[in-house]
């Protein structure tokens, strides 16, 4: 029955923590993710880039959750194949109608890595209004990994100062490998900046209980200690930068 609502044939949801839509349940290809670090819960909704067929789910999910990120980390087209269906309003003054929302393109902003867009969605029936900023990473090939950690890095820190609350969606394609790995970063840059024990390959298999395969290639998941090194690298050599050797002459001669 669900068949045409999923990209690919071998991506598919678990029951128990599918995201399920309206009052009926309705299925899309979506799991919530839920990682326990401290005190604190980290809410992801990680799915598959939508379909035209499914673009109207898609946002009534968002909706629905009250989510107010979008994080996209694939392109609608990588090497001549379509990865994702482009389901955001694209100009300014231009709006896209989908199911019971408006979709207004209210800003945006090119950035070296990422473009940024804030969509006023309004429920035509209500009047209601919900804002969402959709971030869209453009330095990332499909399974494969960033270039450089640091511009991942950046990029989480904006989704971050932006996030105000509801779970954060991410996607990218089948919406398991690089939104695995955005995910995992996520978290290990909350446990590095809390001063928390970290263990990455606990975060994969929690994240994998609730999503089949979130973290695709060897590449990826080394990506994530890369990430970790390195901002730690960057860390020590701030410190390093505050900190004088002691002189001989800071001693007392006996
Ligand atoms: N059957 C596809 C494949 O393995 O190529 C499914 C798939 C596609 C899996 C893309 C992962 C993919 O990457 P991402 O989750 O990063 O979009």
């Amino acid at each position: 029955e669900n068949r045409d609502k999923n990209r690919y044939r071998d991506i598919l949801p678990y029951d128990k923590t599918r995201v399920a839509i309206g009052e009926n349940q309705e299925y899309i290809n979506a799991s919530y993710i839920r990682i326990q670090v401290g005190a604190d819960e980290f809410f992801y909704i990680s799915c598959q880039g939508p379909l035209p067929s499914t673009v109207q789910a898609f946002w009534q999910m968002v909706w629905e959750n009250k989510s107010d990120i979008i994080a996209m980390m694939t392109q609608e087209v990588e090497r001549g194949r379509i990865k994702c269906h482009k389901y955001w309003p694209e100009k300014q003054n231009t709006l896209l109608t989908t199911g019971r929302y408006q979709l207004h393109l209210e800003n945006q902003q090119f950035l070296e890595y990422f473009h940024i867009k804030v969509i006023r969605m309004v429920e035509m029936e209500t009047g209601e209004t919900h804002f969402v900023h959709h971030l869209k990473f453009t330095h990332w090939p499909d399974h494969g990994v960033p270039q450089s950690s640091e511009q991942l890095v950046r990029f989480i820190h904006y989704m971050r100062a932006v996030h105000h609350g509801g779970p954060i969606t991410v996607h990218c394609s089948a919406g398991i490998g690089r939104t695995g790995v955005l995910i995992c970063t996520d978290i290990i840059l909350h446990l590095i900046e809390n001063d928390l024990p970290i263990n990455v390959s606990d975060i994969v298999k929690e994240m994998r209980l609730q999503r089949h395969g979130m973290i695709q290639t060897k590449e990826q998941y080394l990506f994530c200690y890369k990430v970790w090194l390195e901002v730690l690298q960057g860390i020590l050599q701030l410190q390093g930068n505050q900190w004088q050797p002691e002189s001989p002459r800071d001693h007392k001669i006996v």
